[in-house]
Order: structure tokens, then C-alpha cells, then sequence
């Protein structure tokens, strides 16, 4: 016997939250549950406003089509067209088969986007690797390379991650640059996407000595038919969003890809609920065991679904106080 639920989810966010120029007060997604031998399997399905090119409306089309199929005997077919789909559907079956492993690597790198002090309690809390990650290119770069060399400088076990979201251009990249004393630079394990142009990041990474990491550029490549990792040279990272990259096949398949070729593959958040988050931390553990995932992002929410996050104290909302708008089953 199969069955199937879909819910809607909507989730309170912390005032504040800036995406791509746009406040994000709720996070909405969808749910897949798929229950077949007492098994059951869940997968969140949550286009990203600005990132995702998909809407909820249009993911809701797919996924409706897809579990109907399922529902009747069919496989759920890997070949979705929308990668939130593509990746929900294949994680709600991944955990059904019981593939996805239980231990998950719950130690994100703290994430900060204001001043890093602010970091301090987390990085005092982490055990092991010490990193954590701190967006650039709001302010002047100038400024920014000031604060970033202080606090490498006050905090001498201390690797961080940049993220710049391609807000510069090469000159105001190496303005940054030169305010970092070459002796700090490496404790920069990458710094995501300094130029609007890659092409300018790669000149960046030669001329400073600083590691570049790749997200864009990999989120938006991989939806071209003819794209291959091997474009990708002269980073040391790949920054892996399982929400805008589609069937976890394709991820892992990734995964290994990068490490065969001595890039590090980071497992990254798209503002999943922390029912999502917790899958991916597991994701992570299984397949990039050695690196610490980027999935700080539970602070940005209000409140949490259905799985508690480690530590977290924000109140969880159950599945059933979301809307089902969905369900089906073979008898
Ligand atoms: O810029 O990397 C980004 C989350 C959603 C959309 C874009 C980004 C992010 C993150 C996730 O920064 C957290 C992380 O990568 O550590
Ligand atoms: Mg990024």
C-alpha cells in the first residue's frame, strides 16, 4: 500500500531577514510524506525567492503529477523539471528506502552578516574545526578588509568563510584583498564569489593568494545540460544547494566529482525549515563527512517544523497544524 500527503507550510521569520534586496517575513514550502511497508519518507519542496526560477505554484503542478503516479505503482520518475521538486521528491524517497543516514553533522560555521564579535559565543561552542562565515561586499571593501583582518588577527585559531555574492568588481576585490596581511590570508579557507564576473574571481584568487569558492556559478550552471564541474578550475570550493540543483543523485554525483578533483564540497542551506535543514545536516554527514556544513540558518526563523534542531530552542510546529492540501492512497 502507497500514500502520499502534501502540505503547505508557512513559517514566521526573525524580522529583518534581507534576501536579494527583499524582506523575507515568511518562508513557505511544501511537504511531501510518502508512506509505503510501515516505512515513511519526507521531503521539502521550497523555491527560494530570487534564487529558485521556479514558483510554488508551479512546483505544486509537478509535484501533484509526480505523486499521483507513485501513489498508482509507478517509480517516482528522477527527471523532474523543477530542481525544489527534483530534490524533494528524491530525499521523501531516499529516507523511505532508508538510505539517509541518522547521524547528522549538526556543527554548521556560525553565520554573520553584521559584526563578528557577534560570532564569538558560537566559535567559543564549537569543538574541532573553528569556522565560520561572514558576508561581505555590503559596505565599502575597504572597510570590510579591515574588520576581516582584525578579527583574524584577534582570534588566532580561526578559519573563515567569505561571502561576497559577486558585489564587486576586480578593483574594489583587491582594494579587500589589500587590507589583509598575506600572513592571514590563508586561515581565508574561501572567499564565495568576490567578482560579478568568475572570470575576474579566478584573476582575483591568482593576483591575492585568497581561495575562491564558487555558488552562483555553480547553482546556475548546473541547470545547463552541458555543464561540467570541470569548468569550475581555479577554486578550492563548491558551494552545494541540494534546493537549486535538483535530484540528489545529481548531488552526490557532484560531491564526488569535486573531491575527486580536490575541491571541497560544502552541503549549503537555501532557507529550508529545520525539517529540511535536519535532512541536509544528515546529507552532509554521510557524503562530505570532513566538512563542516554551511547551515547556520535555523536563527533566521521564528519557529521550526516538525524536527527539532539540536540546541535550538525555537518552538516546533507539527505537519498537522500546516495545511494537508494533498493526499492520496492506493486503497
Ligand atoms: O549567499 O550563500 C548565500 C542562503 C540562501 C541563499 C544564499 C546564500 C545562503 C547562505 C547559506 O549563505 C548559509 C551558508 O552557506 O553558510
Ligand atoms: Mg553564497
Amino acid at each position: 500500500m502507497r500514500k502520499a500527503n502534501l502540505y503547505r507550510y508557512q513559517l514566521e521569520m526573525d524580522s529583518g531577514v534581507i534576501l536579494r534586496e527583499q524582506r523575507l517575513t515568511q518562508r513557505e514550502g511544501w511537504i511531501v510524506e510518502l508512506f509505503e511497508d510501515g516505512r515513511v519518507g519526507r521531503g521539502e519542496i521550497a523555491p527560494l525567492a530570487g534564487f529558485s526560477h521556479e514558483s510554488m505554484d508551479q512546483a505544486f503542478v509537478e509535484v501533484v503529477a509526480r505523486l499521483e503516479k507513485w501513489v498508482a505503482g509507478e517509480a517516482l520518475n528522477s527527471t523532474c523539471h523543477y530542481p525544489s521538486v527534483a530534490f524533494g521528491l528524491s530525499m521523501a524517497e531516499y529516507e523511505l528506502k532508508g538510505l539517509l543516514g541518522e547521524k547528522g553533522s549538526y556543527q554548521a560555521a556560525p553565520l554573520c552578516n553584521g559584526d563578528p564579535d557577534d560570532l564569538i559565543p558560537a566559535l567559543d561552542a564549537m569543538h574541532g574545526e573553528k569556522v565560520a562565515k561572514i558576508k561581505v561586499g555590503l559596505y565599502e571593501p575597504i572597510r570590510d578588509g579591515m574588520l576581516i583582518s582584525l578579527f583574524l588577527e584577534s582570534v588566532p585559531d580561526l578559519q573563515l568563510r567569505l561571502d561576497a555574492n559577486r558585489a564587486w568588481d576586480l578593483d574594489k576585490a583587491k582594494l579587500f584583498a589589500k587590507k589583509i596581511k598575506p600572513s592571514l590570508r590563508s586561515r581565508i579557507q574561501f572567499i564565495e564569489e568576490p567578482c560579478r564576473a568568475p572570470g575576474d574571481s579566478l584573476i582575483f584568487a591568482i593576483d591575492t593568494g585568497i581561495a575562491i569558492g564558487w555558488d552562483e556559478t555553480l547553482q546556475n550552471g548546473v541547470m545547463n545540460p552541458d555543464f561540467n564541474l570541470e569548468f569550475l578550475t581555479g577554486a578550492k570550493a563548491i558551494i552545494i544547494k541540494p534546493m537549486l540543483i535538483g535530484n540528489i543523485e545529481r548531488c552526490i554525483q557532484l560531491i564526488e566529482k569535486a573531491q575527486a578533483a580536490g575541491l571541497m564540497a560544502v552541503i549549503s542551506s537555501s532557507i529550508e525549515s529545520s525539517l529540511g535543514l535536519d535532512q541536509l545536516a544528515r546529507f552532509a554527514h554521510q557524503f562530505t563527512p570532513m566538512t563542516t556544513p554551511g547551515l547556520d540558518t535555523l536563527q533566521l526563523f521564528k519557529e521550526q517544523l516538525h524536527t527539532s534542531w539540536p540546541g535550538s530552542d525555537l518552538p516546533v510546529r507539527s505537519l498537522s497544524a500546516q495545511t494537508l492540501v494533498w493526499h492520496q492512497s492506493s486503497d
